[in-house]
This record gives structure tokens, C-alpha cells and sequence, in this order.
């Protein structure tokens, strides 16, 4: 038996609908739709699109709905960003967390919990956009008085296609409202004064959340009627369910962000970790992520956009030829400085970042290119090292999934700082985690996390990068 599913997996960059066949041998994929997804500034900040991002979804589920019978259909996105809604309704647009309101947040949040017991309590890196931060931000400007409820980006569109309003574990795992044992922290929300009624039932990945209803599949044109379910909707979540690793894997899941770490059986909030930045975020099947968010190729497209802007016209591929052929020892800077989060010209920063500390900043855009790649992968291996040191979990091999794994400078200079074999692949880790925990859902795929990877290790195709 085998089932056919949709997944609709919203990036920083670009969203897409991907329709995907699985059974317990089979997985295909085929990408029916795909579409830019650019934060707009107006007067009060930065903000996403939410409802052109909802009409290309949807106008890809009903793509993916022709000639196969959709069995469902799950969301997942980036974390932390969410609506605030008034019996039902969206209240104004939702923000986007490179919106700089976040710096002002995090001292809200600083002036009522100290960050060492915030740790204690959620396990999370501190990081300026997670929703506690942004929450306080509305509260301030009296936002909160308005709302009767907040459903996180994946939880408004399942709202939107069913009618029914639910917080998914693994994102919610994202807010900081959330205690390491997967229960509200009503206590912190009350010091916080964030009302405890903005938040909905939590349901875990896998479970039903309803029937896509009448009206709106008569709107988008989608045939038959698919259920939506619930995935691991922090895309992290389902990106680490489809890393084809094996015990001694670590991953990265590289795309905007790199997301470097290991999965663990439980969180490891101890004072080592909260020191190293580590993060304990709620995975599927109960796992926990233990990672650190390191930055990611968002340097790097800001750069490009930059050049472009100025005029440049070689592509990606010939500016990373480019930089694979630079052969000075390029300097390294820490890609987790909090200056290269807003958007703008990243080469500038990077200039100012080594003028600064009195070092020569590379120079001309091969040498930044291959600058920005050396720094992420350095970062990568210091944060594997302590993720292995951490946790006393041995790091054998480095998975890389996302759209970095494409990126074969990138994999090979991963290889070659942490001294271990990398293995690239699936680039769509995110939809085929998706996908293949609706599969499972739906009685067509095997049970536990170790077989869906061997499933994706027996299906898709990955690329070997040995240390050099
Ligand atoms: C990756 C990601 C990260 C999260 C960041 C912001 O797309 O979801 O896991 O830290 O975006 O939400």
C-alpha cells in the first residue's frame, strides 16, 4: 500500500508544495509549485505576506490534487513567528523576526527572568526573535488586548483549511512559553503578564487536525478531500526526521540557517550547554534536537543581492568556482554575530567585522564568498565538538540536508574542519520528513524513526565528502 500526500513547506526564501507517493519501499517526490517569499517593510516594521503565501499553498495543494487522490496535506515553516486572532479573525499582519522590534523584546524579557533561569525552564539559546521576545513587544503596544488566541504560521493555515485552531508540539517548542517537559509554562507567562488564553490545545505530529472544509476547497479547486495533519511543523523538526544518519550521525540543516546539533532521548539543560549556546528543541517522537542555530547561507544571499544590486552578473556557480580557486588561508569571522541578522549588505559587515579586530578583510567577492563559506563551516565544527562533548554522544559522520547540501564547497570545507566524513542529501529533507510522517499516519509507512531514515537512505540520492 502506498499513500499519496502533499507538503506545503514555507522557507525564508521560498515556499513550495511538494506531492509525494510513500510506502514502505517507496518514496517519490515531485515538486508541484514553488514561489518567492519576501518580507515587506511598512511603517511600523517588517512583516510576511501571510496571505500570498496561503494563496500559492493552497493553489499547490490543488495542483497536486489532480489525477492522484490526495490522502492529506500537512504545513510546516520557519519557528517562532505567529498571528494573533479576535474570535477567529486575523488581527492585523503577522511579523516577520528579522524585524529589529526583537532587540527591544529581549529586554522586556531580561528585566522580568534572568536568562539562567529562563534556560532552566525552556532550555533554549537566547536569540533575539523567539516568540517571547516578540510577544512582550506586542503586549507594550498593547496588541495582546485585542487577541483571544495565537496560532504560530503552520497552526494559522491548518486554522485556515479546517476551521480548527491547535498548537503543534515541536514548534511550540520554539515560543520559550513552553517547559522542557512539553507543558505550558503558565507561571512564567503569568510573570510575563502573555495571557495563558492565547493559547490553544497541543497536538503532536501525526495527529488528525480535520477535514480541509467545502468553502475552501471550492475556492482553490482542490479535488477530492484531503485531511490536514499534523508534522513536525517547526521545519527543523521535519528536516531532522529525514537525516538518513545512523547512531554517530550529527546534522546540519542548511538553508537560511544552519542548524547544527544532534538528536538526543531527552533535553540536556545543564550549565555547559546554556554556556556553549546549545538549544533544546522538541523533535517528533518525542526525541529532543539538541542543537545550535549557527547562521546560515542567508549570509551569502545577502551578499549576492548586494552585488546584483550593483550590478554584478556572475551567478552562484561561477562565484563559488571562484571561490573554490582562492589560495590564501582566508580569515574566519563568527557568522553568529548578531549584525549579520538584519538584512543589508553583508559584505560591508564583513569588512567591518575583521577592520574592527585589525585584520585584512578579503578581498573582492571570490574571497568574500569563500570567507563566508570557511566561517560557517568553522562554525559548524566547534559546535559539533561541543555538542559531542556535551552530550557524551561519539560524532562519527556529518549529515548535511537542506539546500546547503548542494552547496560542494560548502560540504567539502565541513569535511575538512571537523575531520569527519560528510554525507550531503536530501536537499528537500524538510518535505520528506513531512511527508513521511503523514505516511506513517496513514498506515503506509514504517513505524519508527529509524526505518523512515533507512527509507530515505534506501531511496534518495547523497554525495560523500571525505575530510581533505
Ligand atoms: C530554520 C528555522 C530555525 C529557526 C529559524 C527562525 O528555517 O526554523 O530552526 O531558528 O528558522 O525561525
Amino acid at each position: 500500500m502506498t499513500a499519496t500526500v502533499a507538503a506545503i513547506d514555507l522557507g525564508a526564501t521560498s515556499g513550495r508544495v511538494l506531492r509525494a507517493e510513500v510506502g514502505r519501499d517507496t518514496l517519490r517526490l515531485d515538486e508541484v509549485a514553488r514561489f518567492e517569499n519576501r518580507p515587506v517593510r511598512v511603517g511600523d516594521g517588517l512583516h510576511w505576506s501571510v496571505l500570498g503565501l496561503y494563496d500559492a499553498a493552497l493553489h499547490g495543494v490543488a495542483v497536486a490534487s489532480r489525477d492522484a487522490s490526495l490522502a492529506s496535506v500537512a504545513v510546516d515553516s520557519w519557528a517562532v513567528d505567529y498571528g494573533l486572532l479576535r474570535r477567529g479573525s486575523l488581527l492585523g499582519i503577522p511579523y516577520s523576526y528579522r524585524d529589529d522590534r526583537t532587540a527591544r523584546g529581549l529586554e522586556l524579557v531580561d528585566a522580568v527572568i534572568e536568562q539562567p533561569e529562563l534556560w532552566q525552564r525552556c532550555g533554549l539559546q537566547r536569540m533575539p526573535f523567539t516568540t517571547i521576545n516578540q510577544l512582550m513587544v506586542d503586549r507594550e503596544r498593547g496588541l495582546l488586548e485585542a487577541a483571544d488566541r495565537l496560532l504560530l504560521l503552520p497552526d494559522l493555515f491548518g486554522y485556515w483549511m479546517t476551521g480548527r485552531m491547535v498548537m503543534e508540539r515541536t514548534n511550540a517548542s520554539t515560543t520559550g512559553l513552553m517547559r522542557l517537559d512539553g507543558s505550558w509554562d503558565l507561571e512564567l507567562m503569568q510573570r510575563l503578564g502573555i495571557p495563558a488564553s492565547l493559547l490553544s490545545e497541543v497536538v503532536h505530529p501525526g495527529a488528525l487536525i480535520g477535514p480541509i472544509d467545502a468553502t475552501t476547497r471550492a475556492h482553490f479547486g482542490i479535488q477530492g478531500a484531503p485531511d490536514v495533519l499534523a508534522i513536525g511543523s517547526h521545519d527543523t523538526a521535519s528536516a531532522v526526521v529525514a537525516v538518513p544518519m545512523e547512531p554517530g550521525g550529527a546534522y546540519i540543516s542548511s538553508g537560511t540557517w544552519s542548524l547544527v546539533g544532534i538528536e538526543t532521548p531527552a533535553p540536556i539543560a545543564t550549565r555547559e550547554a546554556l554556556e556553549a549556546s546549545f538549544t533544546n528543541e522538541g523533535g517528533v517522537d518525542g526525541r529532543t534536537r539538541f542543537l545550535k542555530n549557527v547562521m546560515g547561507l542567508w549570509i551569502l544571499s545577502e551578499s549576492m543581492r548586494t552585488w546584483q544590486a550593483a550590478g554584478e552578473r556572475m551567478g552562484l556557480p561561477e562565484l563559488l568556482d571562484a571561490a573554490a580557486a582562492v589560495d590564501w588561508r582566508v580569515p574566519v569571522f563568527d557568522p553568529t554575530d548578531a549584525s549579520f541578522y538584519p538584512p543589508g549588505d553583508m559584505p560591508a559587515r564583513i569588512h567591518a567585522w575583521f577592520e574592527d579586530r585589525g585584520q585584512r578583510p578579503p578581498r573582492g567577492r571570490a574571497e568574500v564568498v569563500r570567507c563566508i563559506l570557511e566561517s560557517l563551516a568553522e562554525s559548524y565544527a566547534v559546535t559539533l565538538r561541543d555538542a559531542a562533548r556535551i552530550s557524551g554522544q561519539p560524532i562519527e559522520r556529518v549529515h548535511v540536508v537542506g539546500g546547503g547540501s548542494r552547496n560542494a564547497l560548502l560540504c567539502q570545507l565541513t569535511a575538512n574542519r571537523t575531520g569527519l566524513p560528510v554525507v550531503a542529501g536530501p536537499v528537500e529533507a524538510t518535505a520528506i520528513g513531512s511527508v513521511l510522517v503523514q505516511a506513517r499516519a496513514l498506515g503506509a509507512a514504517p513505524e519508527s524513526l529509524e526505518e523512515l531514515r533507512a527509507l530515505v537512505r534506501a531511496t534518495q540520492s547523497l554525495q560523500e565528502y571525505r575530510p581533505r
